[in-house]
Formats: structure tokens, sequence, C-alpha cells
């Protein structure tokens, strides 16, 4: 196996030889591996295609951000997938499509365990919209359509509840009854999509796509940069809201400990706030606790969308995991509209 490995250092043009190759990180998306050659360290992706249909529009993006931030001052780096020989992103083996990014060392987590952690995430991600200011969005496509669309999400799965052959048990049904009654997060979503300006969002603001240094004093790198696109600035606030503040991981199945740690999402909100300032228009920042919950919502409607569809989307390590994913999501959804009042109260404070 390694020498295929071989095969694709050298299509980058990349000294030295294999040594070890290991499954990395938790994305549910590409398959990712870090690969350690006897020069250095990799990150190496079989990427997608089912699910990013549409590369070079990545491509086309990645190369007008990048041009942007050329010789502006940011305090971490973006990853970038590094190109080949050819000058191609992409290696082709056997019918698949690899990618090569560069090894950044530090840490990666799928759970904060301080404010301060917390505060610097977010600090990053505002920092990333912030540096993007300038960008004329029109010139960037849409990578996924429709991808943070809640009345798009929310409409796909009516289809899917209509042509399911799952059939529903006690719990999935109490499941898609608490996601249908989520109409009015639908109806603010479109209120927001006529009120508020388009930005270049990440759109994937999950904590694990932050690389802390080895101390946890700062953000190393900002990385997975494939969905960035014109998009609100609720996405990507609502998206740290729902796997920062969360007092357990998106795989967690322990119901009764899901809950929002407000510590953390004051920590979140005045990261994010600290970053963007003044660039933010009082409407954006009302919108920003309605991301925490829209984001909740949307991937639990993505997630019980694919269940019902025969788990299509999401790799599952068992029948039911889908409809856990987003059983949890529920939970944190409902959560956080039962802290709606803290949650407004410390909005004035910021
Ligand atoms: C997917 O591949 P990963 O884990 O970075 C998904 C995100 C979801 C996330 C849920 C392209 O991201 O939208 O938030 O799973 N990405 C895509 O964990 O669908
Ligand atoms: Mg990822």
């Amino acid at each position: 196996m390694e020498s295929v490995f071989d095969d694709i250092l050298v299509d980058y043009g990349q000294p030295g030889a294999v040594s070890d190759v290991k499954k990395y990180g938790s994305g549910h998306i590409h398959q990712t591996y870090l690969v350690n050659s006897d020069a250095k360290q990799y990150i190496l992706q079989n990427f997608n295609t089912n699910v990013f249909p549409f590369p070079d529009r990545i491509a086309k993006n990645l190369k007008i951000v990048n041009q942007h931030l050329t010789g502006k001052q940011l305090d971490f780096n973006l990853v970038l997938p590094m190109k080949t020989v050819r000058g191609s992103l992409f290696s082709d083996l056997d019918q698949s499509a690899y990618r090569l990014f560069p090894f950044i060392s530090g840490e990666c987590i799928d759970k904060v365990s301080s404010t301060e952690q917390a505060y610097l995430a977010a600090q990053a991600f505002g920092g990333f919209v912030k540096a993007c200011i300038g960008i004329d969005t029109s010139e960037l496509e849409e990578v996924i359509d429709g991808f943070h669309n809640l009345s798009l999400r929310y409409r796909q799965f009516e289809n899917a509840l209509k042509e399911t052959k799952v059939e529903l048990h006690a719990e999935a049904q109490e499941l898609v009854e608490f996601y249908k009654r989520q109409v009015l997060l639908v109806r603010k979503y479109k209120y927001y999509e006529e009120n508020l300006p388009l930005r270049v969002t990440h759109n994937d603001t999950k904590i694990n796509n932050v690389i802390y240094d080895k101390n946890f004093s700062k953000i190393n790198a900002v990385i997975d940069l494939d969905t960035v696109m014109p998009g609100y600035i609720f996405y990507d606030f609502g998206d740290l809201v729902r796997t920062v503040s969360c007092t357990e991981e998106e795989a967690s199945l322990d119901w009764d400990k899901i809950d929002v740690d407000l510590d953390k999402y004051a920590a979140l909100l005045k990261g994010f706030v600290a970053a963007l300032g003044s660039d933010l228009t009082a409407e954006e920042k009302n919108s920003l606790p309605f991301g925490g919950e829209m984001m909740a919502c949307i991937m639990g409607l993505r997630f019980l969308t694919d269940y019902l569809n025969g788990n299509i989307y999401y790799p599952i390590a068992y029948p039911e995991h889908n409809l856990h994913r987003a059983k949890n999501q529920s939970l944190l959804l409902k959560a956080l509209q039962n802290k709606r009042e803290d949650i407004d109260q410390m909005m004035k404070e910021v």
C-alpha cells in the first residue's frame, strides 16, 4: 500500500519515501490520513466527489480568497491544498482523487475544555470573515448548492419523510415531530436572508477545524476551507455555538448531559465580536443567537433526512447512527431555546 502513497508524493514533486500512513481526524466527508515520509509529514485526503461534485468551484473561490489575503496580516495560517507538478490540485489513483496538504502541527480537538479555547476559536473564525471583507461575493461560486439554506433543507426533510421506506418507531416519530415544529426558525431564516449582507464565510466552523498551538495559547491554523463561499455571518457563529458551547460532542449519546454552557457561549460571543467589531451591522449582531439555533436545526434536519433516505450522505457505524446524531442536535436546540433569555441578556452586555 505504501508504494501507492509513494506515487502520490512523486506526483506532488515531494522528496522521500512514505514510511507510515494513519487515519486522521474525525471529519465525515473526506477520508483523511496523516502521512509520514522520511523527509516530512503531510495530510492526505481521499476527496469525496459525491459531496463536492464541483471541485473547480472550490479552487476558484480559494484562489480569489488567497489573492485577496496576500500581503494582509492574518494571525494564523490558512491551510490550502498543494499543487502537483502538473499544476493540478488532485492526484488521481485507483479512480479516486487525492489531495495533499502540508501538515500543521498542534492540537485539533472535538471539545474545548476552557473559555479561553472558545474565545480563541471564535476570534480566529471571526478574523477570517473580517480579513475577507472587500472581496466581491458575487465573484465566488456556491460550492454546494443551498448548503446552509434552511428553507431548502426543511423542504428536503419533508420530501424524505414522504418518500421514506424506513419504518418509523416511536423515538424516530418523536424526532420527526420535533423538527416539523421548527418552522418558526425557517421563517426567521427567510427574514435574515432578505435583510443581511452576504459575506465570505467559512461555513464549517466546527471546533475541529482549527489547530491550536501545543499550549492552547493561540490558533496555528484554520483548516477545511472547501466550503468557503458567500454566506451569512450567523452561519459561522452558529456552527461555533453548536460545537463549542454544547456540553457534549456531536457524537454523544449521553442525552441527559446535553446542555448549553453559557460561559463558553459568552466567550464565543466576545471572541467573535472582538474580531469583527464595528464591521458587523446591528442586524447582523442581532442574528447571532439565531445562528446557534439555526445551525443545530439544520444539522439535525440533515442527519434526520439522511436517516430517512437510507443513509446515503453521512457514513454510519450502525443503523440508527444518523437518527442519534439528529437526536443529539435536537437536544442542543431545545437547550438553546430554553436559555434564550439568558443569551439575549448576554447580547446586551457585549
Ligand atoms: C461535515 O466532513 P466534516 O465533518 O468536516 C459537513 C458539515 C457538518 C459536519 C457535521 C460538506 O463536515 O456541514 O457540519 O459534517 N460537511 C459537508 O459534523 O457536508
Ligand atoms: Mg472538517
